[in-house]
């Protein structure tokens, strides 16, 4: 799929240090020891609703990993998907008597220009499901063959399924026990009471054909692939094995990435899928997840066409930490305005004091699990200082907005 264009991002002087992400499946804070290429794969959206603040939270943590990689002098292999074919695309599509592809297509139209105007850095591979059903259904044809998956006990819809116990490692990455994960697996798009399973925790892979669904053909039958496998194709084709982060939001622990990656490892017999499995918290409002689902959202594009600054957005969601659940408000968008001003008007001075130590700072901080509750207050005691007593240096507001323009994606 086209992706969607990236702003150019100036180079900051001096040595970053190495990054630091929380792990889901270890729940240690690791250093991700990327090679001269970092690769990264974000599970992307569900195209079947606009870019809500919740999305805008994970994809600008992702993007944080990304800048501070490129910063470290990296090239960033980003993967990211489209879950244009799934169960509540087909329903929201039903649901308003509309084309599922239109409604994807145009959904994955304004996501691109959220994530411009949020100025988050492309992927270098935008992948869709539907395009990716060649190699989705070929990745199914292996695991059929060395016996990890197996056609449900349905004479009439033998449907595909994996089979979790095959590597005897499921459950590593979320570290759930039987009873959390049965009650995921159910909440979160699985189907444990499907007849004709050997498990009722086996995920679907390949969903044959019924009567006015859409499907494609293929060597498994007509049908559509299950969620977790289109990822773990898309994902596994392109960067290989052991990749360095696996992102998405929390409540992609489990189903989601534990499958993805049990699916990985059956295929290729080697593990772990990723390096680290990075997740990170729910933005809510007033007390409950922000989610299409529910309706209860603030979208990004609606706060555009009210003209506020995306960078006001960044400085916002960035005032809390990333893996912490968090609720969007006016109020913390008020700060957040607040708070760019204050930056702007002390980086457009003729002066201010020395940049070096501040810039040290926010690296330091980003680089410990992208602290960015205290990078941006490195930010802000430079900025106090700057507009109570005026430095005599002359490079460094200039010093300030390239670095925070580069770490942090906030446009001064
Ligand atoms: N297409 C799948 C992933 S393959 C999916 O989960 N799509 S989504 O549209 O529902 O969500 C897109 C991304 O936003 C996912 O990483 C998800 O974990 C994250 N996300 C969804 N809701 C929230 C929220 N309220 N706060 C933070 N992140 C969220
Ligand atoms: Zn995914």
């Amino acid at each position: 799929m086209q992706t969607w264009r990236s702003v150019a991002v100036p180079r900051v002087p001096g040595t970053p240090p190495p990054l630091r992400l929380h792990d889901t499946a270890t729940g240690q804070l690791r250093p991700t020891a990327p090679g001269p290429e970092a690769k990264m794969y974000v599970c992307g959206i569900t195209p079947y609703d606009a870019t809500h603040l919740g999305h805008a939270a994970t994809y600008l943590a992702f993007d944080l990993v990304h800048r501070l990689w490129r910063d470290a002098g990296h090239d960033v292999h980003y993967v990211q998907n489209v879950t244009d074919i799934d169960e509540p695309l087909l329903e929201r599509a039903e649901r308003d008597h509309e084309d599922w592809v239109v409604l994807g297509r145009r959904e994955t139209a304004l996501f691109r220009e959220d994530m411009e105007a949020l100025r988050v850095l492309p992927p270098r591979e935008f992948v869709g499901a539907v395009e990716s059903i060649p190699e989705i259904v070929e990745m199914i044809g292996e695991l059929l063959a060395n016996g990890s998956a197996y056609r449900a006990e349905d004479p009439v819809h033998p449907d595909i399924y994996f089979d979790r116990s095959y590597t005897g490692r499921f459950g590593y990455e979320s570290n759930y026990d039987e009873a959390t994960m049965a009650g995921f697996f159910a909440e979160r798009g699985g189907d444990p009471g499907r007849p004709g399973k050997r498990d009722p925790l086996d995920a679907l892979l390949w969903r044959l054909a019924r009567p006015g669904e859409p499907s494609r053909e293929s060597e498994l039958g007509a049908g559509r692939p299950g969620w977790h496998v289109q990822c773990s194709a898309i994902a596994l084709n392109r960067l290989g094995l052991r990749f360095d982060v696996q992102g998405g939001g929390s409540d992609l622990v489990f189903p989601h990435h534990e499958y993805s990656a049990a699916h990985a490892e059956a295929l290729t017999g080697d593990h772990p899928f990723a390096g680290h499995y990075v997740h990170a918290g729910m933005i809510g409002l007033a007390g409950e997840k922000m989610s299409k689902s529910k309706g209860n959202l603030v979208l990004v594009s609606r706060l555009r066409a009210d003209d506020v600054d995306p960078s006001a957005m960044r400085l916002a969601l960035f005032a809390g930490h990333y893996r912490t659940d968090r609720g969007w408000t006016d109020e913390l968008l008020h700060q957040a305005q607040e708070r760019l001003a204050r930056w702007r008007e002390a980086t457009s001075a003729q002066a201010g004091p020395a940049a070096e130590g501040t810039i040290a700072k926010l690296r330091d901080r980003l680089a410990d699990d992208l602290d960015t509750p205290s990078a941006l207050g490195a930010v802000d005691a430079w900025v106090v200082d700057a507009l109570e007593h005026r430095g005599t240096d002359t490079d460094a507001p200039a010093s300030i907005r390239n670095a925070v323009d580069a770490l942090l994606g906030v446009a001064l």
